[in-house]
């Protein structure tokens, strides 16, 4: 099953669905709350329906154990987003809270009407309190700490939101939860001194609506982390134990086309830069055995300063996941930018994550064959070697492939299964390599 998220953020492309579709993170965490139609987005918000177990048909969530000295838990597994806690809208959560409260009846045995009905106010009171305060608990506890994490995910939620915005959302829910502590105890407490029954109902009636103010006010921060919940356990989980080969180029070089065409993953080809706005998995089954692919954006010659969070997304895969590297590279001048500056990025690239197992695949042959590019603003006298066989045969050693017409597909399969076999190779030797060292 392949699995997309976008990323929300702004490119600063000339292309007219960028306009339609893009959030600027500079303006800020509530710019997102606004409706989104990006269809996979609403994937997300589907999700959050059955992607998660209801504790005890429940929303509160039950306090998971966690290791005494968080310190020392160590980092090294995916798949904390998939175990988030069910976040409730502050609507529900309250309306949940009031019924349960007013459920509550006072303590047998009072005869006297005044002392029964503060008896019974106070008792609605504590219990609202409580019914407000345990689930947003259960969220600020169950919430992982971004240090916790691991470092993909990390990036993940900093690309995602916004460096801090997460914090700041646990922050203010944690903040909600103290204050309706705080004035839910102070009404009960004026409740249970009333000296009469009307005195007693009026001082329900008041904390009670305090209560309701307060989580008019501030539940807002319930809601971001319902959004932030439902848009991380969305996005799509890699197994570290399984070979995966990752498709990186410059955007528009065809990287999802061969995606489409290698794995089980369907992300959309349109022939213009940025089409794939996230990571998206797809599988391989070669000799029954399983691998993943992932798709990423496309990145330009730039930079890190001046990436948008599509391209650093795609440098948080390479630097944080040891996905084997198809390297796309488009010479025919179709997508738009020149083959000495596809060298540039390449060469970074490649000096940036040289360690990684590593393919070149020269994509588009069909077009190379008709009619070969010449770009008005390629130095045509190029006194660098390198780049000058480059522009001419792509990397040594490349292989050429076309989607259009299948040429060099097999042969790329063949290719693509020796590379995620060698793969599997060093995740089982560096498997070995920990268990030796936890024997130490
Ligand atoms: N002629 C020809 N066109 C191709 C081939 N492969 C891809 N294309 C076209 O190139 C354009 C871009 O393809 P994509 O697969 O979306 O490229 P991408 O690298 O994923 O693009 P971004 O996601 O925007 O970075 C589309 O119009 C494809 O139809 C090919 O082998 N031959
Ligand atoms: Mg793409």
């Amino acid at each position: 099953m392949s699995c997309a998220f976008s990323l929300l953020e702004s490119c600063h492309l000339p292309c007219s669905r960028y306009l339609s579709t893009t959030f600027r993170f500079s303006r800020g965490f509530y710019q997102m709350q606004r409706p989104i139609k990006h269809k996979t987005l609403c994937l997300c918000r589907n999700m959050q329906t059955f992607a998660c177990e209801l504790v005890k048909a429940s929303y509160v969530p039950t306090p998971q154990t966690k290791p005494k000295d968080q310190s020392l838990a160590k980092v090294e597994t995916i798949g904390a987003f998939q175990k988030l806690p069910m976040v409730m809208p502050s609507v529900d959560i309250f309306q949940s809270a009031l019924r349960k409260a007013k459920r509550v009846l006072p303590t047998k045995g009072i005869a006297n009407v005044a002392k029964r009905e503060r008896n019974r106010g106070a008792k609605q009171l504590d219990a609202l309190m409580k019914e407000l305060a345990v689930p947003l608990r259960g969220y600020i506890e169950n919430f992982p700490k971004r240090i916790y994490l691991h470092p993909y995910e990390r990036s993940l939620i900093e690309l995602t939101f916004g460096a801090g915005n997460y914090e700041e959302v646990l922050k203010k829910v944690d903040a909600l939860r103290k204050k309706v502590v705080s004035v839910g105890k102070e009404h009960a407490s004026l409740c249970a001194k009333s000296l009469s029954k009307k005195e007693a109902e009026e001082r329900l009636t008041e904390g009670l609506e305090k209560l309701q103010e307060i989580f008019k006010c501030e539940g807002q921060a319930i809601d971001d982390l319902l959004y932030i919940a439902k848009t991380l356990r969305a996005m799509p989980v890699v197994d570290l134990e399984m070979p995966t080969l990752c498709l990186v180029g410059a955007p528009n070089v065809g990287k999802s086309s061969l995606v489409r065409l290698l794995s089980t993953g369907k992300p959309e080809v349109c022939n213009y830069p940025f089409t794939t706005r996230g990571i998206l998995m797809g599988h391989i089954t070669l000799d029954y055995q399983h691998f993943q692919v992932t798709d990423t954006p496309g990145l330009l010659k730039r930079c890190d300063e001046d990436r948008n969070n599509l391209e650093k997304l795609t440098l948080a895969v390479l630097s944080h996941l040891p996905t084997a590297i198809l390297y796309v590279h488009d010479l025919s001048g179709q997508c738009g930018m020149s083959p000495s500056d596809q060298f540039m990025i390449y060469k970074e690239i490649s000096e940036r994550f040289g360690n990684h197992l590593w393919l070149d695949v020269i994509s588009k042959c069909d077009l190379l064959k008709e009619s070969p590019v010449v770009f008005i603003t390629e130095d045509r006298e190029v006194d660098h070697l390198e780049l000058a066989n480059y522009q001419k045969i792509g990397p040594e050693g490349a292989l050429r492939v076309s989607v259009k017409n299948e040429d060099g597909i097999d042969k790329l399969k063949k290719k693509v299964h020796e590379l995620l076999m060698s793969q599997m190779e060093r995740i089982k030797s560096k498997r070995i390599q920990d268990n030796i060292e936890v024997l130490r």
